[in-house]
């Protein structure tokens, strides 16, 4: 079979009449899709990982890692940003690449997705079990340390001695509350997006207000710890891995090109949307990492809700109980976005044919593809209770990065093949940005080469599921076929 058919390709004009298909109600203003993208941004990335990440890579100087990370992914946001005012359609980085690269990076990307929105989902769960153990502790009530946390993790039991975690429960929990709620069909309106939204501000902007009165200047010293002789263990290798670890806190700002069907301006208005909640979003971060740090030793930060950690140790009750509250509201939109995010890419895989077609069923009353919510839900339930939050951080921000380093070829891929396609927005400096963009995440990339190579099998499965099913069953190849046939007929 020739290579091209590999690079078969859907036009711009399919997938912009695709687009016209959904009979979406354009709704959403630039305002609310700033909101969708903070309502995706800010996550278990600020409320969990950053502590975790000064206390074990990068101590206070994770400030210059969150700065390393939004540079990265302005590069990409700014290549999300031309594409999906080139391409103001659903599903994201895979609908973009079918479109230019074809349908086999399109596979792939997809792929990577499933790390970028289940094992985020997984990923949360973890941040949101934190929360809410440290929660329920408040109010006397213990979950039990063993059913707290990932499989066969060294944990302190009740009775004060030294054990092994069984399982996440509350995780796994998490999330199969998710999956219900998807599978009824509750998708979060902006409504509800910009309530939960105003809470998550409310909250960290009460933790910068109040956290700037107790900042113990000498917390900040040394900035940048030494490094241990160990890579990524402080120093500049630190600050460094830290970025490639925290970089899962920016995870999702592209959430809000998946919505561009639904937006009132999209050609104008996804740009905004996707640049501004970036903006904000790096903005609260590197004051947030410059506040916990300063109020409190980095090295007691490698804990389950170093927020609230912190907020403790200066002796406000309240305010840790809001952080707490906040947390848990916060976190659990990010999940439901995240996991709705996972079956509608799937979704949109199945109807073009890559992927068996239970996962695009729609139940017959709820008018969701229910089989495909299920399945998703059990995956990421599953890994959620088995797998530390680093290691499922490691494994969202490589297939993130991989997906990003696709996206900023694929703008400079198009600005040579298709230079005349209107672009409402364009990446300022095209020659340049893109390939910062590459080079960026392929620095982040480098520090993530331990979990990389644990991937490969991950890679080589989703090969084999391309070329034994996707590549047979492809919905484009048959149309083509079906034009070849009736061309050789003279029909
Ligand atoms: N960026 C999101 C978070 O931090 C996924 O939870």
């Amino acid at each position: 079979m020739a290579f091209s058919r590999f690079m078969i390709k859907k036009s711009v004009l399919m997938i912009q009449r695709e687009s016209g298909q959904g009979e979406l109600k354009r709704t959403l203003t630039a305002a609310n899709l700033i909101s969708l993208g903070i309502g995706c941004i800010i996550g278990t990335g600020i409320f969990v990982m950053t502590g975790q990440a000064a206390a074990q890579f990068a101590g206070p100087a994770i400030v210059i890692s969150f700065l390393l990370a939004g540079l990265c992914c302005a590069f990409a946001a700014l290549c999300y940003g031309e594409l999906a005012s080139m391409l103001p359609v659903s599903g994201s980085a895979y609908s973009y690449a079918y479109a230019s690269l074809g349908e086999f990076v399109a596979w792939f990307v997809g792929w990577l997705l499933l790390l970028e929105y289940g094992i985020a989902g997984s990923t949360v769960a973890v941040g949101w079990s934190g929360y809410l153990v440290s929660f329920l502790k408040d109010f006397h009530i213990i979950v039990p340390p063993e059913l707290a946390a990932a499989t066969g993790q060294k944990i302190i039991l009740a009775s004060g001695a030294a054990g092994t975690a069984l399982f996440n429960l509350p995780a796994f929990l998490g999330i199969s509350g998710v999956t219900i709620l998807l599978v009824l069909g509750v998708k979060e309106s902006a409504t509800v997006n910009n309530v939960i939204v105003f809470i998550k501000l409310i909250v960290i902007l009460l933790f910068i207000g109040f956290g700037l009165m107790y900042i113990n200047p000498a917390n900040w010293h040394p900035f940048i710890p030494a490094n241990s002789g160990e890579y990524g263990h402080f120093g500049l290798s630190g600050i460094m891995r830290g970025a490639g670890y925290i970089f899962f806190a920016y995870v999702g700002f592209e959430a809000v090109s998946t919505a561009a069907q639904e937006a009132r301006n999209p050609q104008r208005d996804v740009p905004i949307g996707i640049i501004g909640s970036l903006t904000v979003c790096t903005i609260l971060y590197i004051l947030v990492s410059l506040v916990l740090t300063g109020i409190v030793k980095y090295d007691t930060l490698n804990v389950p809700d170093p927020i609230a950690v912190a907020v403790d140790a200066i002796h406000l009750p309240w305010l840790a109980f809001t952080v707490k509250v906040g947390a848990i509201c916060g976190l659990s939109s990010v999940m439901l976005v995240l996991m709705y995010g996972q079956t509608r890419i799937f979704y949109t895989m199945a109807k073009d044919g890559l992927l068996p077609p239970a996962f695009s069923k729609v139940h017959p009353t709820f008018r969701t593809p229910w089989i495909n919510t299920i399945l998703v839900g059990i995956i990421s339930g599953v890994v959620a209770g088995m797998t530390p939050i680093d290691d499922l951080g490691d494994l969202v921000n490589l297939g993130t990065l991989m997906a990003f380093a696709i996206i900023c070829f694929t703008v400079l891929y198009m600005r040579v093949k298709e230079p005349n396609l209107e672009r409402p927005f364009k990446v300022p400096f095209p020659k340049v940005t893109p390939i910062l963009g590459i080079l960026s995440c392929g620095a982040l990339i480098s520090t993530l080469y331990a979990t990389f190579i644990n991937l490969i099998p991950y890679f080589l499965l989703g090969f084999a599921i391309y070329f034994g099913y996707g590549q047979r069953h492809s919905k484009l190849r048959a149309a083509e076929s079906m034009e070849e046939i009736l061309k050789a007929a003279d029909v």
